[in-house]
């Protein structure tokens, strides 16, 4: 495990549910007394919510090397400044996206190479205990965003040959480390998603 704590991520499309799953599996988490750190990527800290303004803004065009290297200089603090201080005192951190969503994004969608985006992951030195891939159907996806009805960025205006691409890397990091992963069907009630989270973590952790 990362540290003394348990260094919980969620992954997914946009619109699964991994924010709203997230917070659930948070509340569930601090009613059994545990310390629980919530927070998300791009951002967590200052210095990282700072970056995310940038990278999710569609009117400044950005390489997507360039995209890849701000998110890692976000998650770089993100990780020094919050999530490894958490997990040194014994917290549980949940993180809405991590570093799997840059080799979704950036390399399977984008084109990065892998070794590259690998190579930054070396240099963070830190990997969650458990990935939770949460899976819906991509018509459920767009239905509950167009019910949400929030502004676009960057990433929302990408064609569908390029959410194909990010969701078949998503399936393929899952395959590649089932010892990490654990995918999760989000279509049910968020109560029940959550309850399927909590399940499979103490299958899988016994926490
Ligand atoms: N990105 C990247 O390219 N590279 C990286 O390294 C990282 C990120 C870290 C961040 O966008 C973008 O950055 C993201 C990837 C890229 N772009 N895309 N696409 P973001 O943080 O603004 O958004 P997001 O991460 O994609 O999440 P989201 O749009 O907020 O979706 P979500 O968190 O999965 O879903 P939600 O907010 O929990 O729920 C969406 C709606 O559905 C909401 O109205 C809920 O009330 C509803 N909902 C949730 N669960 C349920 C269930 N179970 N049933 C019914 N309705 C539900």
């Amino acid at each position: 495990m990362a540290g003394a704590g348990l260094f919980i991520t969620l992954e997914g499309g946009e619109g699964a549910g991994k924010s709203t799953a997230a917070a659930g599996l948070a509340a569930a988490l601090r009613t059994e007394g545990r310390e629980v750190v919530l927070t998300r990527e791009p951002g967590g800290t200052k210095g990282a919510e700072a970056i995310r303004a940038l990278l999710l803004n569609q009117d400044i065009p950005l390489d997507p090397l360039a995209q890849t290297m701000l998110h890692f200089a976000a998650r770089m603090d993100h990780v020094a400044a919050l999530i490894r201080p958490a997990l040194a005192r014994g917290a549980v951190v949940i993180c809405d996206r991590f570093y799997d969503s840059t080799m979704a994004y950036q390399s399977y969608g984008q084109g990065v190479p892998l070794a590259d985006v690998r190579a930054l992951i070396s240099l963070l030195g830190l990997k969650p205990d458990v990935t939770f891939l949460l899976e819906l159907p991509e018509v459920e996806a767009k239905r509950r965003l167009t019910a949400r009805a929030s502004g676009t960025d960057r990433y929302e205006e990408m064609d569908e040959a390029f959410f194909t691409r990010v969701r078949d890397g998503f399936r393929a990091m899952a395959a590649a480390e089932p010892a990490r992963f654990i995918k999760i069907d989000a279509s049910p009630a968020p109560e029940a998603v959550v309850a399927s989270l909590r399940q499979a973590l103490r299958e899988r952790v016994g926490c």
